[in-house]
């Protein structure tokens, strides 16, 4: 009975594991799957990189999906692009780009700065995971997130 057990656990993951797809992972909420690009691109060319893979630049919605996504990215160095931006709604009014209202914000300290000419995309920092407003133009890796079954 318990080989059976295991065998239909063993089954039932390679399933789920199979819906997200080739270097993606699941998230806190195993509706979603994550895919963390490591290939620097600007802001729009990151989007659309999401878009074509059926997804949109990740966004962070709460402690536990803020807490996840540095996990995806800590061990490494550069920061990396979320899919949060003021381009669109003016300065200082920052968005998640698929028209989500943000709520719960992890800045870092004196961040958003609006430096360099404008800064209007987001990124969340390798060091620490708190987020700072940058030229939408900087070349970043990316993280995609994407329903379960797209
Ligand atoms: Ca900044």
């Amino acid at each position: 009975m318990m080989k059976l057990y295991a065998a239909l656990m063993l089954l039932l993951g390679i399933a789920y594991s199979q819906d997200c797809g080739p270097g993606w992972v699941k998230g806190p909420n195993t509706n979603f799957c994550y895919y963390f690009a490591q290939t620097a691109k600007s802001y729009n060319d990151a989007f659309e990189a999401c878009y074509d893979m059926s997804g949109i630049m990740t966004h962070v919605l709460d402690q536990e999906e803020q807490d996840f996504t540095y996990g995806l990215i800590k061990t490494q160095t550069k920061d990396v692009w979320l899919g949060l931006t003021d381009m669109d709604d003016g300065e200082g009014t920052w968005r998640w780009n698929a028209f989500i209202c943000i709520e719960d914000t992890y800045w870092d300290a004196g961040q958003p700065s609006y430096g360099n000419g404008g800064s209007e995309c987001a990124v969340m920092k390798a060091n620490s995971g708190l987020w700072d407003d940058r030229n939408c133009e900087e070349m970043y890796p990316y993280i995609c997130k994407k329903k379960l079954g797209n």
